[in-house]
């Protein structure tokens, strides 16, 4: 399995992703410091929030073959410069979560995601399982 970089604002679903990701109960938890499950490597909002930790970023990419931009589908701004892919030397893909919120703008998440970069983008739902297998079939292959 590739190894991915969450990447995401605070509350943008990066520990509820790695919970479906791997099955797990999904639970409120806050994220305190990157953390590797397996090949995931979660990170918390602050990193992607605060230009001087999201110099820790590239760095962490390293240690990823993938790294996962998180948009959530009712976010109405996009921390996500244009071509901010350039800044990792690794496969950046684009992943909308929260894809059953009734406030959804997909079109949106999906332009935002496009204009950092993203040539990649899955459509997820950690609460109703909607693309997870999508991503884990990428993230196997
Ligand atoms: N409706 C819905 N809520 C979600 C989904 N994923 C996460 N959330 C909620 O969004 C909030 C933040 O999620 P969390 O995974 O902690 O975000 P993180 O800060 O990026 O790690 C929590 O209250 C989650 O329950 C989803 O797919 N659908
Ligand atoms: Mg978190």
């Amino acid at each position: 399995m590739k190894k991915i970089l969450l990447v995401g604002r605070t509350s943008a679903g990066k520990t509820t992703l790695t919970q479906a990701l791997q099955g797990r109960e999904i639970k409120y938890e806050k994220t305190q410091s990157v953390f590797n499950y397996d090949g995931i490597i979660d990170t918390p909002g602050e990193y992607a929030e605060n230009r001087i930790l999201g110099r820790a970023l590239a760095l962490y990419a390293y240690e990823a073959d993938v790294v996962g931009l998180l948009l959530a589908s009712d976010d109405v701004y996009s921390l996500y410069s244009p071509n901010i892919v350039s800044m990792a030397n690794r496969e950046v893909i684009g992943i909308i979560t929260k894809t059953d919120k009734e406030e959804a703008n997909i079109p949106q998440a999906e332009r935002w995601l496009e204009i950092a970069g993203c040539k990649k983008i899955f459509k997820v739902s950690a609460l109703t399982g909607e693309g997870i297998d999508e991503l884990l079939e990428f993230l196997t292959k």
